[in-house]
């Protein structure tokens, strides 16, 4: 009798928090194989919390570290946290690195991806917005950007970065005819097209610009959203102020030798 009792006060305790209904969840995600992305460089110091958040915001999450070569225990806490650890044998740079957690998520079957930096700038908690697009079905690839709205989004960056992201929006703006605003957003969401996109094909040196211009190529659907991005969590930036005109002449180098490759995923009806 005493046992029966206390089986049913155990019950009942445990009952409502295995069957507790994600409180964020959204109900379309419900159906949908989902994955979080997250490229991390030693980012030991924040790469703990961006999990918590991503599973904070939808437990349905499957969340890949991808760590590309990192030196510090970036691989040991993502683990710790029950994330998997992609570590990829050396430094592949961020698009190696971005392009290996899509190739997962295209061979794993997921219908949805979400990117999110490992340095905490990305806050997990803005994803739904991010994800709305693409969830309505009206894009391939949301784009979390921070002047969608104009800059009055208080991101503070240093003047020559903030030109820098005028002058490659614009620039992109004009090849792609739609505007964009945020050319260096990691911050996304992408169906299983933008999946397949990305896992067959992904720019190396400046992936985000690169990968803008790629998305439309393709005839595939982008969309931007406004959102506000965190300073670092820790860990160091991979730019410099003096890398940053670099970069500036490069990406735009890039962009436009670009523009003559051929489209390595062939269009519908094509093949
Ligand atoms: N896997 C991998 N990740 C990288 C590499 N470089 C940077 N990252 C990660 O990619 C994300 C973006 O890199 P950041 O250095 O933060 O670049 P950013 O966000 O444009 O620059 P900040 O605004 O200064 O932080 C971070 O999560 C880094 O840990 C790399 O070579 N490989
Ligand atoms: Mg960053």
């Amino acid at each position: 009798m005493s046992a029966s009792s206390s089986d049913a006060t155990l019950i009942r305790v445990t009952e409502p928090v295995a069957t507790a209904a994600p409180p964020s969840a959204d109900p379309r995600l419900r159906e949908l194989r989902r994955v979080a992305i997250v490229p991390a460089l030693n980012e030991e110091q924040s790469i703990a919390r961006v999990i918590d958040e991503l599973r904070a915001f939808d437990p349905g999450l499957d969340v890949v570290v991808i760590d590309d070569g990192s030196v510090d225990r970036t691989s040991q806490v993502a683990r710790a946290k029950g994330a998997r650890v992609l570590r990829l044998p050396f430094n592949l740079g961020i698009g190696g690195a971005v392009q290996t957690g899509f190739r997962f998520a295209f061979e794993h079957d997921y219908d949805l991806a979400v990117r999110v930096d490992g340095d905490g700038q990305h806050d997990p908690a803005q994803l739904a917005r991010v994800l709305e697009p693409v969830l309505r079905g009206d894009a391939d690839i949301a784009v979390g950007s921070r002047f969608a709205d104009g800059d009055a989004g208080g991101y503070r960056s240093s003047r020559s970065r903030r030109i820098g992201i005028r002058l490659l929006a614009w620039v992109v703006s004009r090849i792609v005819g739609q505007r964009v605003t945020d050319t260096t957003s990691g911050f996304q969401a992408l169906n299983r097209e933008g999946i397949a996109l990305f896992a067959r094909d992904y720019p190396h040196d400046y992936p985000e610009v690169e990968a803008m211009v790629m998305v439309f190529r393709h005839r595939l659907r982008l969309a931007e959203v406004q959102v506000e991005m965190r300073e670092r969590g820790g860990g160091r930036s991979s730019i410099t102020a003096l890398r940053s005109v670099y970069y500036m002449v490069k990406v735009l180098l890039a962009i436009f030798v670009g523009l003559f490759r051929r489209n390595v995923v062939p269009q519908e009806g094509s093949e």
